[in-house]
């Protein structure tokens, strides 16, 4: 027990040194678990993101507007990979994150449970949503756990360009016909307050953030995330021409932050709970996509077999 003490605080002291923590070295149990649930439930987010997006590659409206998006859907793939790397380093095995995702077990960012219902959304998913990603992000990359903060750096470089692409198409529809500033602001109503939602519940209803702060896994809290992106949205909508559906948001100058309306918790409760808009549709296209890829994955395994017994 003693001992047991001796390592965590030995451990404790290392993080406060801003000391990385590399797969091999001693980690609470408790430590190790949430890292893997909080970098499987990111690599999750990453392949499901890919969905709504992935939708429009087709209907995409120029050819330059197409290639941008076949690029971004490509890095989050390749985004979900590093992170289920990062993740494995931890001892959990990828076939087994696969399982729990496909059979419904895991979480993955509330985000994706809805549905891309215009090319503006493209839009507000670039800008919106990839906005909020970046703010998470950022302070990842100095996450305690070595693999997490590095896979982070890569991650953030793409996301900032991903967020470009999308403020890029927002900014072309906001200032171009009625009918597209329109679509753009409809975009805008639908995406805001779920956007809002992926900082996770507030601090006070948040059972991890203190544990996660204590061991810099995550260095600013929920709420002060949220905080920080509504401040640059309000700005940024203002240069887009467009109105934030929020009729609470002001600017604070005593508080020097915009203030803001309340979430509608009962829905991001019922998106967590499978019951959104897109949960069932997400589950089944990531399982017909498993399903079709049995082939594949059987005959890389026996090439690899093959192979291994014609060197030995
Ligand atoms: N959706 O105590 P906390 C992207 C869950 S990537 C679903 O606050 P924590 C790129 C949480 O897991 C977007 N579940 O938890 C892209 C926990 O459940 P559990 C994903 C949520 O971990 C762009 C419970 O609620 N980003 O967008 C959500 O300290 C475009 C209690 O919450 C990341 O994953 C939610 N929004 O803080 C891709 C970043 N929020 O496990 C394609 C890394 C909370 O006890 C296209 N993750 N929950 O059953 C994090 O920073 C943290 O895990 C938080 C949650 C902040 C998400």
């Amino acid at each position: 027990m003693t001992q047991l003490l001796q390592l965590e605080d030995r451990f404790q002291a290392r993080i406060d040194a801003e000391q990385k923590i590399e797969p091999k070295d001693w980690m609470p149990d408790a430590y190790r678990k949430t890292l893997i649930r909080q970098i499987s439930q990111h690599a999750h987010s990453e392949i499901v993101g890919m969905l709504p997006e992935g939708n429009w590659i087709t209907r995409a409206p120029s050819l330059r507007r197409k290639v941008a998006l076949l690029a971004k859907v490509q890095d989050e793939a390749g985004h979900g990979l590093y992170l289920y790397a990062a993740a494995e380093t931890l001892g959990v095995s990828r076939d087994q994150m696969y399982e729990e995702l496909h059979a419904g077990k895991a979480k993955y960012s509330s985000i994706f449970n809805y549905p891309t219902l215009s090319w503006a959304d493209i839009g507000a998913v670039g800008w919106l949503v990839d906005g909020a990603a970046i703010m998470n992000q950022v302070p990842l990359c100095k996450c305690s756990f070595g693999p997490y903060a590095r896979a982070m750096v890569r991650v953030c470089k793409e996301e900032s360009f991903h967020q470009r692409q999308g403020f890029e198409i927002m900014m072309t529809l906001a200032h171009g016909t009625p009918a597209q500033h329109k679509m753009a602001q409809e975009s805008l109503n639908r995406w805001w307050w779920p956007s809002m939602m992926m900082f996770g519940p507030n601090d006070d209803a948040s059972p991890h953030s203190a544990q996660s702060m204590r061991w810099k896994i995550k260095r600013y809290s929920n709420d002060d995330l949220r905080q920080k992106f509504v401040d640059v949205m309000a700005e940024q909508a203002a240069v887009l021409g467009l109105t934030i559906p929020d009729p609470d948001m002001h600017w604070n100058a005593d508080r020097g932050h915009y203030d803001f309306g309340t979430i509608d918790w009962k829905e991001f409760d019922e998106i967590l709970r499978g019951n959104g808009p897109c949960n069932k549709e997400r589950l089944d296209a990531r399982n017909k996509a498993w399903n079709d890829g049995a082939w594949v994955r059987e005959a890389a395994t026996a090439f690899a077999a093959k192979r291994k017994s014609a060197t030995a």
